[in-house]
């Protein structure tokens, strides 16, 4: 089984977000005013582009993609990277982590591109679900962290915390 993390090739660069700032806060933080409360003026994203991702994404031909949405700010654009790996085959399976989808689980797999969200540390969780993916038979009822939707969104014990870093391979 392979698997491609997208926050390992996102690449450098800055690039203004296609979505330019944030509409819905504009009542709230004024655009082109610099005060304490205009946050997000000059919002700039990192990494690579749509396209590019969705090269790379061909061309490596995953079974898993990983995704990092580290800040709820920047959801939207971890979403994009979902939706660009479920539109070049839909069988790709999507996992995510960071602190976003750790708060908000739900809100990120009701999306519909993303299959898996892990929540909190994520190097044994995601292990135990590649063994489980590859091997057909997927306890995920059992693995501590994750959460899924089928039918339902499920959550599956707590936010996992690595209590032996020892324990996590290389
Ligand atoms: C370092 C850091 C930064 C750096 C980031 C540098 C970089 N290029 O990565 C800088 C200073 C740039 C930064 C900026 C911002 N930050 Co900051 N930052 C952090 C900090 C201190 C550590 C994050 C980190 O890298 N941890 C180390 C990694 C290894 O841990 P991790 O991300 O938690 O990942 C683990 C799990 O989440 C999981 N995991 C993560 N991704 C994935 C993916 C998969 C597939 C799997 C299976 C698992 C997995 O496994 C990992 C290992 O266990 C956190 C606070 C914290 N202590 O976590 C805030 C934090 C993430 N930042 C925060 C914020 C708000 C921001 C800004 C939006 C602030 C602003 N207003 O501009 C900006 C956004 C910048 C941007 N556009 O990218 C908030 C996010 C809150 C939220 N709900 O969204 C946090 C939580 C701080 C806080 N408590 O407020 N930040």
């Amino acid at each position: 089984m392979s698997a491609t993390s997208l926050s390992s090739i996102a690449g450098r660069g800055t690039r203004r977000a296609s979505n330019d700032g944030f509409p819905e806060l504009d009542d709230f933080y004024r655009n082109g005013r610099r005060t304490p409360f205009s946050l997000f003026i000059r919002y700039l994203r990192y990494g690579m582009e749509k396209k590019e991702i969705c090269e790379r994404i061909q061309r490596e031909r995953p079974d898993v993609v990983g995704i990092s949405s580290s800040f709820a700010a920047y959801s939207r654009q971890a979403a994009e990277a979902a939706a660009v790996a479920k539109e070049v085959d839909r069988f790709i399976v999507t996992v995510m982590d960071g602190t976003h989808p750790t708060l908000f689980p739900r809100c990120v797999l009701e999306d519909g591109d993303v299959d898996y969200v892990v929540r909190g540390e994520g190097e044994t969780p995601l292990r135990e679900l590649v063994h489980g993916l590859s091997s057909g038979t997927g306890p995920r009822s059992k693995i501590s962290g994750l959460s899924f939707r089928r039918n339902v969104v499920h959550h599956v014990g707590g936010i996992n915390t690595e209590d032996d870093i020892d324990t996590i391979p290389a």
